[in-house]
């Protein structure tokens, strides 16, 4: 075969290939590998005392958010998505009354102090919200933690990333799909249908600490938590699904929640929802 009909065979069959891959495993046999799915675009977000540095406008689509913390107080990244015309005043409004959101505002979940969280965003309106409070008590989007996000109608395609856990958050538990191990986890999150909002805060404890510290330390936020790191999911409503990528090193676990509750308005751990585990 001349040289140059060699040349217009493999450019004839690059558009075949587009899309899916053909090799010649064996002599005769074509194997078809499929196309690698396109991890989701990275976003930085930061905190800063009482303040987010966060994007204003992002494509749809699955996304990663790397939380970094320049602030010595806790914070996370809650996304509140804003249905039916509604505004970040009307938003700001309804977190002034206590008890559960309106339906117009859902619950996205978000990472959670310097955590890596992955979801996939419609196109839409939403918020960035800081909902926990400071040592005086005061939530942090009071006191200017409370950014617009547009989201949309620009779409990006990437894939999920491949858990290996799944957490379920449900009225007043957690569920962990396997015991986790030691090293580098993928967990997808969920909110059981029908529940409340949830929120997974990982804390991993301080040699010699435990939950009741975490517990003592939350109802009086004095000094640094009792934990040698804290990342998980903002609060998420059901329907919606978050993925975070953690690294487990050996040691105490606590897995907690504190939305408030929709009842009492204590925080979900004091109806149980505080998970211990040890990772070997
Ligand atoms: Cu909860």
């Amino acid at each position: 075969m001349p040289r140059s009909a060699v040349f217009i065979i493999l450019t004839l069959a690059l558009p075949a290939a587009a899309g899916a891959q053909v090799r010649d495993s064996a002599p005769n046999v074509k194997q078809v590998v499929p196309p690698t799915p396109r991890a989701p675009r990275i976003v930085t977000i930061t905190y800063t005392d009482n303040a987010f540095d966060v994007p204003e406008h992002l494509p749809a689509g699955m996304t990663t958010f790397h939380a970094v913390n320049h602030s010595k107080e806790l914070h996370h990244g809650t996304l509140v998505r804003l249905d039916s015309g509604r505004t970040v005043p009307d938003l700001l409004e309804a977190l002034k009354k206590s008890g559960p959101l309106p339906t117009w505002a859902k619950l996205y979940g978000g990472p959670q102090n310097a955590g890596t969280v992955t979801m996939n965003l419609p196109a839409g309106n939403y918020v960035w919200v800081c909902l926990i409070p400071g040592a005086d008590g005061i939530p942090h989007f009071v006191k200017g933690m409370v950014r617009p996000l547009t989201v949309g109608p620009d779409k990006l395609s990437a894939s999920a990333p491949a858990p290996d856990r799944t957490v379920t958050m449900a009225d007043y538990n957690f569920t962990i799909s396997r015991p986790i191990t030691r090293g580098r986890h993928v967990l997808r999150v969920v909110t059981a249908a029908k529940s409340q909002p949830h929120e997974l805060v990982i804390i991993h404890l301080s040699p010699g600490k435990s939950a009741k510290d975490v517990m003592d330390w939350s109802a009086h936020p004095n000094g640094p938590p009792p934990a040698e790191v804290v990342e998980g999911i903002a609060p998420m409503d059901p329907g919606t699904v978050n993925y975070t990528t953690v690294d487990f090193k050996p040691g105490n676990y606590v897995l907690i929640c504190f939305v408030p509750d929709a009842k009492d308005g204590q925080p979900h751990a004091a109806h149980g929802m505080v998970k211990e585990f040890t990772v070997q």
